[in-house]
């Protein structure tokens, strides 16, 4: 029983470099017509929209932007949080749309010292309610509230199941609700699409809050929600900055090499995050007209960070940094040159001063204060050159 459970694992996931098949990776400046692109206003209007479309059709689904109204209820409030360090509030945002709504729940402190609106964290929380406890009494790496008030900046999370259940049985139970139509449809928003809805929906708010510096909003996710967070930040250019934790496969990994969680293995274990016609893909990855370094070319010229841990080899992290430098043309387009190593960086040997910046944490997969602290660093020195 043992040897073929090994037989198994070897058969669907491979962690050997050596066994790499070889690939090439679609061009991220080459339209599908096979025209090149070698200026800004050529991929705004023509290769950017085609890579958006791209990976909405084949893997995160449609992205509905029609809702008929939106309110936002301040249900709780505490001047003195943390101390005094810090205002909370707790909002509820309420979207509808054809006379139906969703809630999406936000916790938000912000620092007290300000003296103009100030830049804020915002975290796709995949963990637990309590990871975003708003009385402090419970405190988590994961959302390490104080430590990024005491940087000076707002701090702010929402959970996904407001938005999607992350559930193959009730995914449908929140945004989707509201788009009836996607669910029919084979390129039809899942969870994932949901979740990065949500995260839109808080930026019209934080739009709406004068404490907030909207224009310096970075998004943080952790592995489902990393991927979540490029692609929202994919498709709203008002974050400033995306950060994608350890978000591995369909994330800021490339499909095609294969290494560690594949598309079919991800697309059996999570059949609701993805839109239905990523099936056809399972074991076919070179028939993807996209790879996902292009999704990282997505977010240019916006800073970029991506993190990778040391022993979550699941999430491929080669693969991660080999993405994010293949996402360089973009960048270049405009001017930015992030100029990263060929060779990927030792462990705990993070690149912060560049547009694009990377760490490979030594350890497992999750989110920690050492990936906060260089999430903290690259901000600094995206805002303020320092
Ligand atoms: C895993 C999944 C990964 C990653 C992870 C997580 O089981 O295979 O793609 O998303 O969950 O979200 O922690």
């Amino acid at each position: 029983f043992i040897l073929l459970f090994l037989f198994n694992k070897a058969m669907t996931q491979n962690y050997d470099e050596s066994k790499v098949p070889d690939y090439t990776l679609p061009e991220v400046l080459k339209t599908e017509s096979g025209n090149v692109v070698n200026n800004k206003s050529a991929w705004e209007k023509v290769r950017r929209p085609e890579l958006l479309t791209l990976f909405a059709e084949n893997i995160y689904g449609q992205m509905p932007k029609d809702f008929d109204s939106i309110r936002f209820t301040i249900t709780n409030e505490v001047a003195d949080a943390m101390d005094g360090r810090a205002q909370l509030k707790q909002v509820t945002i309420s979207v509808w749309r054809m006379g139906k709504s969703v809630d999406i729940h936000l916790v938000l402190f912000t620092p007290n010292n300000r003296k103009k609106p100030v830049p804020a964290f915002l975290l796709i929380n995949n963990r637990e309610d309590s990871t975003m406890d708003a009385t402090r009494k419970i405190k988590s790496e994961f959302w390490p509230a104080e430590m990024v008030i005491d940087s000076g900046y707002a701090i702010a999370a929402f959970q996904v199941a407001d938005a999607a259940p992350d559930d193959k049985d009730t995914y449908q139970n929140g945004v989707l609700q509201l788009y009836p139509k996607q669910l029919q449809a084979d390129n039809g928003m899942k969870a994932i699409g949901a979740w990065a809805w949500a995260a839109s929906r808080v930026m019209d708010y934080f739009e709406k809050d004068k404490a907030i510096d909207a224009k310096k909003v970075a998004l943080v996710g952790h592995s489902r929600g990393g991927k979540t967070a490029l692609w929202a930040g994919a498709n709203d250019r008002r974050f400033a900055i995306v950060i994608s934790n350890c978000s591995g496969n369909s994330g800021a990994a490339l499909s095609r090499r294969k290494f560690g969680e594949t598309i079919k293995l991800i697309n059996n274990q999570f059949p609701h995050w993805f839109n239905d016609n990523y099936k056809k893909f399972n074991d076919k990855e070179d028939a993807l007209p996209v790879d996902q370094h292009e999704l990282l070319a997505l977010i240019a010229p916006r800073p970029l960070y991506v993190t990778s841990a040391s022993e979550d080899l699941w999430a491929d992290p080669k693969g991660m940094y080999l993405s994010l430098w293949n996402a360089q043309p973009a960048y270049g387009l405009y001017g930015k040159h992030a100029a990263l190593p060929t060779e990927m960086p030792a462990v705990n040997s993070p690149i912060i001063h560049s547009v694009l910046g990377y760490h490979e944490r030594e350890g497992i997969h999750d989110l920690t204060k050492y990936d906060w602290n260089n999430f903290i660093q690259f901000a600094n020195y995206q805002y303020y050159g320092k």
